[in-house]
C-alpha cells in the first residue's frame, strides 16, 4: 500500500498537521489503496508560494521547451497506461476498459497541448495609420488553482494541468480525496518528465477545507472546478467576491432523444453506454431517453433486456460490464433518489437495488435501474444523481422531445437518434446543451474540441480540449499596439 504525500516545491512532503486519510477500492471496501497525507491552510499556502516563485522563470521559458515535458509525460503515461489503468479501477471502480480510456484522454491530451507549445500564436492585423503595427498575444494567466473530481481520476487532471503548463501558468493541484494515488501518479510522471520544481504542486485534502482555501488564496490568479453544481456555485460566489477568475464544469441531466425513425438496436447501445457506463457517474451520463410514443414500447423492452444482462462486479475481472459507485454516501444518495422515483409514481421496471451478494459482496454496488413512464417534471429527472439509474419519458414529437431536453437546470449533452437529416438539423439548432451528438451517445467527447454546458452545468469558458476551449481557458490576450511615426516624422524634418 502507498502512502501519498503532498508535492510542493519540488518534493514530496508530509502534511503539516501529520493527519492522514485512506483512499480505499470501491469494489471491495476492505482494500485500501492508499494512506494519503490530510493537508490543511499551511500547505495550501506553501504550494501556492512555490507556485508563485516558479511562475517567474517557467512564464519565460519558451512555449516550445514547455512542449517538450508535456510530450515526455505523454509518452510515459503511455509506457504506463497498463499500470494506471488498473489503477484507476482499484481506486475509482471504473471497468479496466474504461480504466485505460482514461488514461488515453491524458495521452492524446499530453501530445496535443504539446504540440500547441510550437503554435502558440496570436495575431497580427493592418491598423488604420500608415506608421503603426499591432498584434494580440497569449499570455499566462497566472497561478491557478485546478480543482478535480474522481470520475476521471486521471484524464481531468490532464485537461486541466496539461493546458494550464504549455500557456506559461503554474498550479496548485488539489484532486478529489476519494482517487488521490491516481492524481498523484500523474503528478509523479510529470515529475519525470522532467518539469522544474514549483512549477505544479499537489496537496492533498478535503474539499471543504482544502479546495475552498485554495480558491479564496491570495496568490491564486485563476481557479478551474470540474465537480458538483453545489460545490462549484459554491466556489463561484467565492471567487466573484474578489473578482477571481473562475471556470467551473458542473452536472448534467443529459437526454437521448429516440425518434419514430430511428435504428433502434443503435439507440438502445447509446442508451446501455450512455446510462450505465462508467456506472451511471458521468457529468455527460444519459440519464434521460426522450422516446417517440410510436417506437416507446418496443424501445422500452429492448432496453429493459439488454440493460438485464449487464454484469455487476469488481471492474479487474474481464466479465464485468458496470462496476461499484465510488462511496457510501453516493451509494446512499443513488438508492435515496430510487425512492424518489417510486413516490412520485414513476415505473421501476429493473434494478432499484444494491447488490450485496456474489462478486458484490465487499463494495458499493448498485443494480442498472431504469425507470419508465416518467413525466419531465419529477425530481429523477431534473436532478442529478450521478448513479445508473435512467428515466425513461414518452413523447410525441420532435418539438416537445427537444422542449423536455431543455426544461432543466443543466445544459451539458444532449443526442438525437434519427434517420431524418431535417430532425438531426432542427435538434442540432434548438438543443441547449454545450454539446449535441447525432445518432451517438451524449458521453465521449474528444480533446481535440472544446469541452463544457451551459446553465448550471457550467461557468465561464469552456474547458478542456480545442484551442477554443484549451488555450482560451488558461491564457489571457494581450494586445501590443507600436507607433512609429515618430521616426517617419524625424526622417522628414532630417530631409
Ligand atoms: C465528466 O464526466 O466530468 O464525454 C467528463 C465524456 C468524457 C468526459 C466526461 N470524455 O463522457
Amino acid at each position: 500500500m502507498d502512502r501519498i504525500k503532498n508535492y510542493i516545491d519540488g518534493k514530496w512532503v508530509e502534511s503539516k498537521s501529520g493527519e492522514t486519510f485512506r483512499s480505499i477500492n470501491p469494489a471491495r471496501r476492505n482494500e485500501v489503496v492508499g494512506v494519503v497525507v490530510r493537508s490543511g491552510r499551511e500547505d495550501v499556502d506553501q504550494a501556492v508560494k512555490a507556485a508563485q516563485q516558479a511562475y517567474e522563470s517557467w512564464r519565460l521559458t519558451p512555449a516550445p521547451r514547455r512542449g517538450e515535458i508535456l510530450f515526455k509525460a505523454a509518452e510515459i503515461l503511455s509506457r504506463d497506461k497498463e499500470s494506471l489503468g488498473r489503477l484507476e479501477t482499484r481506486e475509482m471502480g471504473k471497468v479496466l476498459s474504461e480504466g485505460l480510456g482514461d488514461v488515453q484522454e491524458a495521452i492524446d491530451m499530453g501530445y496535443y497541448m504539446a504540440g500547441e507549445g510550437r503554435r502558440f500564436s496570436g495575431e497580427t492585423v493592418p491598423s488604420e495609420l500608415p506608421a503603426k503595427d499591432m498584434k494580440s498575444l497569449r499570455v499566462p494567466v497566472g497561478v491557478f488553482g485546478l480543482i478535480t473530481p474522481w470520475n476521471f481520476p486521471i484524464a481531468i487532471p490532464s485537461w486541466k494541468v496539461f493546458p494550464a503548463l504549455i500557456c506559461g501558468n503554474t498550479a496548485v493541484l488539489k484532486p478529489s480525496s476519494d482517487t488521490p494515488v491516481c492524481a498523484t501518479k500523474f503528478v509523479e510522471i510529470l515529475v519525470e518528465a522532467g518539469l522544474p520544481k514549483g512549477v505544479l504542486n499537489l496537496v492533498h485534502g478535503p474539499g471543504g477545507e482544502v479546495g475552498e482555501y485554495l480558491a479564496s488564496h491570495p496568490g491564486v490568479d485563476a481557479i478551474s472546478f470540474t465537480g458538483s453544481f453545489d460545490t462549484g456555485k459554491r466556489l463561484e460566489g467565492i471567487c466573484g467576491a474578489i473578482h477571481r477568475m473562475i471556470v467551473t464544469e458542473m452536472g448534467g441531466k443529459n437526454a437521448i432523444i429516440v425518434m419514430d425513425d430511428a435504428n433502434l438496436d443503435l439507440a438502445v447501445e447509446g442508451a446501455i453506454w450512455g446510462g450505465f457506463g462508467t456506472t451511471g457517474q458521468r457529468c455527460t451520463a444519459a440519464t434521460r431517453l426522450v422516446v417517440h410514443r410510436k417506437v416507446y414500447q418496443k424501445f422500452i423492452e429492448k432496453f429493459r433486456k439488454r440493460a438485464s444482462r449487464l454484469k455487476l462486479g469488481d471492474g479487474l475481472q474481464k466479465e464485468t460490464h458496470v462496476g461499484p459507485v465510488i462511496n457510501e454516501s453516493q451509494f446512499n444518495k443513488i438508492l435515496r433518489y430510487v425512492e424518489v422515483g417510486k413516490k412520485e409514481g414513476a415505473k421501476l421496471i429493473l434494478g432499484g437495488k444494491a447488490c450485496q451478494k456474489g462478486n458484490c459482496a465487499e463494495g458499493y454496488f448498485i443494480e442498472p435501474t431504469i425507470f419508465v413512464n416518467v413525466s419531465p417534471e419529477m425530481r429523477i429527472a431534473q436532478e442529478e444523481i450521478f448513479g445508473p439509474v435512467v428515466s425513461v419519458i414518452q413523447t410525441e414529437d420532435l418539438e416537445e422531445a427537444i422542449r423536455i431536453v431543455n426544461r432543466t437546470p443543466y445544459g451539458l449533452s444532449s443526442a438525437i437518434y434519427t434517420q431524418d437529416v431535417n430532425s438531426s438539423a432542427v435538434a442540432e439548432r434548438d438543443l441547449e446543451t454545450g454539446i449535441v451528438y447525432i445518432n451517438a451517445s451524449t458521453i465521449g467527447a474528444e480533446i481535440q474540441l472544446p469541452f463544457g454546458g451551459i446553465k448550471h452545468s457550467g461557468y465561464g469558458r469552456k474547458e478542456a480540449g480545442g484551442r477554443g476551449g484549451a488555450l482560451d481557458t488558461y491564457s489571457r490576450w494581450k494586445v501590443i499596439y507600436r507607433d512609429f511615426s515618430g521616426r517617419l516624422q524625424k526622417a522628414q524634418i532630417d530631409k
